[in-house]
């Protein structure tokens, strides 16, 4: 049995990283309608099919994130989608939030749910396969946003999540996103994204979580999408791993960065920017979804007839991802 150490390398070294490929029910079936696709649980179940037999997908891909649904689908040929991938020499994660509800008394914020039951879901979901899991914990920059409590409520439970899939035998990857929406500058996201790793740091050392057993998926230091200035990849890169090297413990062993609404070649580029920052304590790669799997989607359509082209704009990205050390 590989230790949670052993499996956080492995899902963050040799140069690959971790699909997302967890939408929830109802945004994977806004994102099919997006591109004319019927959202029924049949399509949802053929596009995570397309994704996952992607030929050569573990050259570039350690683990894949899916959501409950798919965990429990099958290929066409009868295989469950977690065998499915640790034929393909891919890690089978699971996401075991249950998404972001308003604040009490912040109708602004969210607060991340899913801790009620979590331990005996985190049990069924290991006998189905699972190595690790994700939590993601939302966060949005605003006139007083993020509030001290949005941070701490959510910076809690992300560890209190991390503590149980850890006991598990389960790697948590924590995932505080600090996001795009609004016109904030680069500045007010390096600010923002510090205070909440730091608070996410603290909260994992009080529930004594292994830190050399989790993987980090934080945002990148980026501008606001509406914002005038937008930075090159070399400012997003120096600010992002400054922000990182203030907060980010050296034991943790890789950051898998999110997309988080940048266009696949922003996100590509952003990391190549950040593989010159060297030397680094930790691995950094990426757990992209919108901008790994966005052009299969579009390619795709729905139809057979897209399948083969679908799943070599995914092969595209994932390897262009790669490559970029
Ligand atoms: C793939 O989307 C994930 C799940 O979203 P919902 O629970 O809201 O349906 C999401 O958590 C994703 O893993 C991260 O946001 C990273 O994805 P992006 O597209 O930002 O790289």
């Amino acid at each position: 049995m590989p230790t949670l150490h052993e499996i956080a390398r492995t899902m963050v070294s040799d140069r690959r990283g971790i699909l997302a490929a967890d939408e929830s029910v109802g945004t994977m079936s806004k994102r099919l309608e997006g591109v004319g696709v019927e959202p029924t649980e049949e399509n949802r179940r053929r596009y995570r099919e397309l994704l996952l037999t992607t030929a050569g997908l573990s050259d570039s891909i350690s683990g894949a994130i899916l959501s409950d649904e798919t965990f429990r689908q099958e290929l066409s040929d009868g295989t469950t989608f977690p065998a499915a991938l640790a034929e393909r020499g891919v890690l089978a994660g699971i996401k075991v939030d249950t998404g972001a509800t308003p604040l009490a008394g912040a109708p602004d914020e969210k607060i991340t749910e899913g801790l009620d039951g979590l331990r005996g879901r985190l049990e069924e979901y290991v006998d189905l396969g699972a190595s690790f899991t994700k939590w993601r914990a939302v966060f949005s920059i605003g006139d007083g946003l993020p509030s001290a409590r949005a941070i701490h409520a959510n910076a809690h439970a992300l560890a209190r999540y991390a503590g149980l899939c850890q006991e598990a035998g389960l790697v948590p990857i924590v995932e505080p996103e600090v996001v795009m929406d609004g016109d904030h500058s680069l500045e007010a996201c390096r600010r923002v994204t510090t205070t909440v790793l730091r608070a996410v740091f603290t909260e994992l050392g009080l529930m004594e979580v292994r830190l050399d057993g989790i993987v980090l998926k934080p945002n990148m230091v980026v501008a606001g999408g509406g914002c005038a200035q937008q930075p090159a990849a070399s400012e997003v890169a120096q600010s992002t791993v400054d922000t990182l090297r203030e907060t980010v413990p050296p034991g943790v062993p890789g950051i898998a960065f999110l997309s988080g609404g940048q266009s696949p070649e922003e996100a590509t580029a952003n990391l190549a920017a950040m593989q010159e920052i060297t030397p680094l304590p930790w691995e950094l790669t990426y757990s992209f979804g919108r901008a790994l799997v966005g052009p299969a989607l579009e390619t795709w359509q729905g139809s057979d007839d897209g399948w083969a082209a679908a799943q070599k704009a995914l092969s595209e990205r994932a390897v262009a991802n790669a490559s970029v050390r």
